[in-house]
């Protein structure tokens, strides 16, 4: 769940966990025995506080900080990579320890806001006060249960198992050594994307599911405290904290996602509808009625997030093979590690300087046999400065090739931006984290294959391969859409009280239909908490980022391939080995968060809004093609 660079700041110093304890109950109380309250000198006096004072306070309080984060993201790493009883029980400590200092924090900044600060100063009061994404109260006691809460929500997820034996041959060799049959996500993932049986596909798609009801409680109960937390920092509400957090009213930034998303639906529009009548060819009328919301188990996918996996069933008629990065990756012989080395490579063509030895050392690339690890794929920060890692159960395929290159992304980004102070050692806002690495995998087209000697020369596909290369693209990026804000749709109205723990799963399916027009398989048990089986829920991160980062890699993509002075169509375009373009990315990326997001999307793209045409653009002609085919089609659900 905490991984470093959601760690250091965040429009919130510390946005992993949250609250305050007795010693930070008042600005003056906690003046004793830490660095930032030694700066308390005029709320002792009386006095008015000074500027001088605020700076003393900001620069105690960020040494604070970074000595917490080096001591808890190397607890956190330990506990993701080795989940037992002790590492628990030290994530959950540490855990409590960010919780306390980010509303001593918070508060403590209160007493410098009749002050008139310079603007740097000003930006970064404003980011304490904004606490953490998961504010505790002050009260004694609650920044210990939230932290615990937290904890043991993201090890039950870490740990979850399913016990299936399936019969297909082609699943044997997920029983290797596992003769009772116990699966974990990543193999009851395989199931979900390649079996073509409507049963099997809902029994594990239902079993995975039984990972989540025994949560619920614990996170009704966190939704509580975080609320309670948030209030005390000044917000009604978590959500509402959530949505300060991008440079603009918390109100403005629900209107600009619904903005975009108007912007992207009609193209999801086409594309779930064809979608449906290729499923319903494949399945039948049963299975895929055509005027019903999707199955959500029958799309390549545990959560129908995204949708590549089925490629096959949509592939367009007579539009060439496009290119299957999983057969060449095999066909190549490649393994987790050359897999990273060659993402790797991607960035030191643009001019980025190689991952550290400690990289190598470092970081989980493979999963490992015997022991427990959140295979959840994350990029982390240990030291805020050169010990960047990865933690990634990899899969020799085309989807793990991709996601290394966000994760590296990650990294890279935190090594761009490791000279600003702690408090902007953040992205641009969320979804520029997200954006970074995804912005670098839509590089990866066929010529890119042939330069690193994965393709043939004799085997890029023509232009007539066009359709076929942007379906597939389609199926993983439009698809998403929808899901990526769907996610915190629903936690924003379980933290506003709109959705009552009663109504947690029935809103969660409300939105799921509304947004991307799915269903579940069959009736969902009472006790069902089918948020809780999706990562980020009891992961607790903010999801908005990846909606955001879907519409923003875009438009990187785009000014990029400007920059790099591409002529034909941006699905064709890489930027492989230009150097130009690396370093203008890393003139925004080393910004951090130190400026409103609207000046680093202006460095980049000369542009200060998020703006979903670029999305639009790239996929143009394949919303032709798939107006064409639905054109006698009755569409929506
Ligand atoms: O969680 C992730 C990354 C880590 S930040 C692997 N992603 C979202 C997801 O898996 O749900 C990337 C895309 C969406
Ligand atoms: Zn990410």
């Amino acid at each position: 769940m905490r991984k470093l660079f959601l760690l250091a700041a965040s429009f919130g110093v510390l946005s992993l966990a949250a609250c305050g304890d007795k010693t930070s109950e008042t600005t003056t109380t906690a003046a004793t025995n830490t660095p930032a309250a030694t700066t308390t000198t005029s709320s002792e006096t009386n006095s008015e506080p000074t500027i001088q004072e605020a700076k003393e306070f900001l620069e105690a309080a960020e040494k604070e900080i970074e000595e917490l984060n080096e001591f808890g993201s190397r607890i956190f790493w330990i506990q993701a990579n080795f989940i037992t009883y002790d590492s628990n029980w030290l994530a959950s400590k540490v855990g409590a320890d960010f919780a306390k200092l980010s509303t001593r924090l918070a508060n403590e900044a209160k007493r410098f806001n009749d002050l008139n600060l310079p603007p740097d100063m000003a930006r970064k009061m404003d980011g304490l006060k904004r606490g953490s994404n998961f504010p505790a109260p002050e009260k004694d006691g609650a920044a210990e249960e939230l932290s615990k809460i937290m904890t043991d929500l993201d090890a039950a997820y870490g740990t979850g198992k399913f016990k299936y034996k399936s019969s297909d041959p082609q699943f044997t060799d997920l029983y290797e050594g596992n003769e009772e049959g116990v699966l974990t996500l990543g193999a009851l993932s395989d199931i979900i994307a390649k079996s073509r049986n409507p049963e099997e596909l809902q029994t594990v798609w239902e079993g995975w599911r039984e990972v989540s009801p025994p949560m619920k409680n614990d996170y009704s109960r966190m939704v509580e405290i975080i609320n309670e937390g948030s209030q005390e920092l000044g917000f009604p509400d978590t959500g509402q904290l959530w949505r300060a957090g991008y440079d603009m009213d918390a109100d403005d930034f629900s209107a600009e996602a619904d903005r975009l998303w108007g912007q992207v639906k009609p193209l999801y529009d086409q594309l779930h509808c064809h979608v449906r009548a290729k499923l319903n060819e494949n399945y039948g009328d049963e299975v895929v009625p055509l005027d019903q919301p999707i199955r959500a188990d029958i799309l390549g996918n545990m959560w129908g997030q995204s949708w590549g996996n089925i490629y096959d069933m949509v592939a367009p008629e007579g539009g060439g093979e496009g290119v299957d990065v999983t057969t060449l990756l095999e066909n190549a012989g490649y393994d987790q590690k050359k897999m990273v080395e060659v993402g790797e490579t991607f960035f030191t063509s643009m001019g980025f300087e190689p991952l550290p030895d400690t990289f190598w050392e470092r970081s989980l690339i493979t999963k490992p046999r015997d022991r427990e690890v959140q295979c959840h794929a994350s990029a982390w920060d240990l030291d805020d400065q050169e010990d960047i890692r990865i933690k990634m159960c990899t899969k020799i395929n085309g989807e793990d090739f991709s996601t290394i290159h966000h994760e590296l992304g990650h990294n890279i980004y935190q090594r761009a931006y490791k000279d600003q102070p702690v408090f902007y050692k953040d992205g641009a806002n969320d979804g520029f984290h997200e954006a970074i690495g995804d912005m670098i995998a839509l590089s990866i087209t066929p010529e890119y294959l042939v330069k690193i000697g994965l393709l043939d020369e004799a085997d890029v596909p023509g232009a007539d391969a066009d359709l076929a290369l942007l379906m597939r693209q389609a199926m993983d990026k439009v698809a998403f859409l929808p899901f990526g804000l769907m996610v915190d749709q629903w936690r924003w109205k379980v933290f506003s009280g709109e959705y009552s723990p009663s109504e947690y799963n029935d809103g969660w399916w409300e939105l799921r239909e509304k947004y991307q027009g799915l269903r579940a398989p069959g009736d969902r048990p009472a006790n069902a908490f089918d948020p809780g089986a999706k990562y980020h829920i009891p992961g607790n991160t903010p999801y908005m980022r990846y909606f955001l980062a879907h519409i923003l890699q875009f438009q990187f993509h785009q000014a990029a391939c400007e920059m790099a002075g591409n002529e034909g169509p941006l699905h064709r375009c890489s930027v492989y080995g230009n150097k130009d373009v690396g370093q203008k990315f890393n003139a925004m990326m080393e910004m951090g968060s130190s400026k409103p997001w609207p000046d680093a999307l202006e460095a980049f793209t000369g542009t200060r809004d998020m703006d979903g045409s670029a999305i639009i653009e790239y996929f143009a002609p394949l919303m032709t093609y798939l107006e064409e085919q639905n054109k006698d089609r009755t569409c929506g659900w």
